[in-house]
């Protein structure tokens, strides 16, 4: 039962979508599937499930990744244009990770999702966090506030592997002068030469901070008030529709490829403990499911920044 990737061009995301939705659903209902075997991977069952439904509904998941008070959750309630999420000068104000509809996007249903900063959690857990950030989400919009630190490069790495679309964010550019935001940038393109497209590099000012005004009346008397500009998330949120526009579908696919070839090694290695001559054929069937993610995968998944963090000496101090 080997399912062939149809060979379109320009990429045809309905059909790799029912695709993914085909291996999917196999994996879920396949009934040689011991009970003890099914009960020991309960938990992905249920995601795998999920996913599921995600994608039958053609719904997308973004997520925001990135230390803490980078502006994050600003940078989601910029692109919502509402307060959804709770903002803080203070560390620590998202606990966990929560979601809100994009209701301006609307086709199909577009998720955005907060997380806690990925300095507050712990080594271990911070890497189970990029995981199973970079696995539920099919774009992941990585924040940074200046140039990237070790944490950030080791972090990125982590989610690189695991996701296959993200949006590198310089937020708070309201705090560099022009000339400082094109050096950063430039620092941010090399450091990730290679593994995230220049176009995929984009600069934002989610909560730009408050600034004096002095207003003069008629009669030339000066006042001074306090303002808060805009935000501008413009270039961050075009270039988000553009890649939705083009990738979406398909993005998803390959998001629910990638996942079922995780979720088929650990069943083969479930199954393979509980039944020897029923992993052989299993595994057979289970390489389909990996096969769509290679099949839909533009570019492999590169161990993207390697090379940059052996380069930690170049990372530039703004003040
Ligand atoms: N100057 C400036 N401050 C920002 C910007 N975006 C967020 N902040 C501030 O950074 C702090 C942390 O923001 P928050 O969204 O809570 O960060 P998170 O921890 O990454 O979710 C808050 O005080 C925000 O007002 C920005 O674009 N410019
Ligand atoms: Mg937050």
């Amino acid at each position: 039962m080997v399912k062939k990737v149809p060979e379109t061009s320009p990429p045809d995301g309905d059909a790799h979508l029912a695709l993914a939705r085909e291996s999917l659903r196999d994996l879920l209902d396949d009934k040689r599937v011991p009970p003890p075997v099914r009960a020991a991977l309960a938990e992905d069952y249920q995601q795998l499930k999920l996913l599921l439904e995600k994608i039958e509904h053609g719904h997308i998941h973004i997520a925001v990744f990135g230390r803490v008070s980078v502006g994050k959750s600003a940078l989601l309630n910029a692109l919502l244009g509402e307060t959804q999420f709770s903002t803080s000068p203070l560390h620590g104000e998202t606990t966990r990770a929560a979601h809100a509809r994009w209701q301006e996007y609307d086709a199909g249903g577009v998720f955005l999702i907060d997380t806690p900063g990925i300095n507050e959690v712990a080594g271990e857990e911070r890497e189970r966090l990029a995981h199973d950030v970079a696995s539920r989400c099919d774009l992941v919009l990585f924040v940074v506030d200046g140039d990237i630190t070790d944490t950030e490069i080791k972090a990125l790495r982590q989610v690189k592997g695991a996701a296959q679309r993200l949006l590198l964010v310089l937020n708070k550019t309201d705090r560099y002068t022009p000339a400082e935001r094109e050096l950063l940038l430039k620092t941010l393109r090399e450091r990730a030469a290679g593994s995230i497209h220049p176009q995929d590099i984009v600069t934002a000012a989610a909560q730009p901070a408050e600034r004096i005004v002095i207003l003069v009346d008629a009669a030339g008397n000066e006042t001074e008030t306090r303002r808060r500009p805009e935000p501008d998330v413009t270039a961050l949120r075009e270039r988000i529709w553009d890649i939705l526009k083009a990738e979406g579908k398909t993005m998803a696919a390959l998001n629910a490829g990638l996942f079922a070839g995780r979720f088929s090694d650990r069943l083969t290695r479930e199954i393979v403990t509980v039944r020897r001559d029923l992993a052989e054929q299993v595994v057979r069937n289970y390489c389909l499911a990996k096969g769509v993610a290679v099949a839909l995968n533009p570019i492999p998944v590169a161990d993207i920044l390697a090379a940059v963090a052996t380069d930690a000496a170049m990372i530039v101090h703004l003040g």
